[in-house]
């Protein structure tokens, strides 16, 4: 067992690590999951370094998903779904150019953080690439997206030692309230592909996809890429009162969704 100790003072054992990963994953897909963290040398070499996680680092190397040229963009970025949200709360924001809305970014991080839509196209460098969406159904669409690196976003943040995983809440619902969310692990969360996008297509992102900030994850099937979404919780673990990690996945869709 190797264990080091941290600049925080944090130790990180990371067979505890990886029997904490394979517990707490044994909920769906859990062979899968465990390819994606366990079978990874860059996140070992990680896990085994006395620094802080982090996300450049544990982003990078990761195979890149087909970016597409302007031509290959798709007249009609096709809705699916659930339909937008309709309170009055979101209709305000959305008559008011989003005034009022905020991402938050809140659980196992030292510096809880949010943003208002100006903030993210600010503070963040901004990430364009033109990428298909491939949705479990069967279809697929191009489109181009704009937005700030979700890696970045959640590091501003400083994810504790414990951190894992991150959930993305949303605003909408599948009408009997059980609102839609997901989540990715820190290594899928730190690709450089995975946007908190606020454009599409050069425009505002229209609510049938996702207004105001929806994620783009292109190297994971549709479900993955959370439309209008309000807050990032980062936590340790998936289960339990978290949930198996997706609205999908509570009605059995495999958490690991990588194409
Ligand atoms: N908040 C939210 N995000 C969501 C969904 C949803 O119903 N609500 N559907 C998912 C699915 S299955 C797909 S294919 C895509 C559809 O995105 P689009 O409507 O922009 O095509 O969003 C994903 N993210
Ligand atoms: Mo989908």
């Amino acid at each position: 067992m190797t264990s080091r100790r941290t600049r925080h003072g944090a130790t990180l054992h990371r067979a505890r690590f990886l029997a904490l990963l394979a517990s707490s994953t044994a909920l769906a897909g859990c062979a899968r999951i465990a390819t994606s963290l366990t079978e990874n040398d860059r996140f070992h070499r990680i896990l085994d370094s006395p620094e802080r996680l982090d996300l450049t680092l544990l982003g990078s190397g990761q195979p890149l998903a087909r970016e597409y040229s302007e031509r290959a963009i798709s007249p009609d970025f096709r809705h699916n779904g659930f339909d937008p949200p309709a309170d009055a709360m979101y209709l305000e924001w959305m008559r008011n150019g989003w005034r009022g809305y905020r991402l938050f970014v809140t659980g196992l991080v030292a510096q809880p953080r949010s943003y208002n839509l100006d903030d993210l196209r600010t503070r963040f460098k901004p990430r364009a690439q033109i990428t298909r969406h491939d949705c479990v159904e069967g279809w697929s669409v191009i489109g181009k997206w704009r937005g700030a690196q979700l890696r970045d976003v959640i590091a501003q943040a400083q994810p504790l030692a414990q951190a894992r995983y991150a959930i993305f809440r949303c605003m909408d619902d599948d009408g009997s309230g059980a609102k839609y969310y997901e989540s990715l692990d820190l290594h899928q969360a730190s690709h450089p592909q995975a946007l908190l996008a606020y454009e599409l297509n050069d425009q505002p992102i229209p609510p049938k996809n996702g207004a105001p900030v929806r994620l783009t994850v292109p190297t994971q099937l549709g479900y993955k890429s959370a439309k209008h979404v309000q807050r990032i919780e980062v936590v340790a673990g998936l289960g339990g009162a978290y949930g198996r990690g997706g609205y999908w996945e509570d009605r059995d869709y495999e958490w690991f969704a990588g194409i």
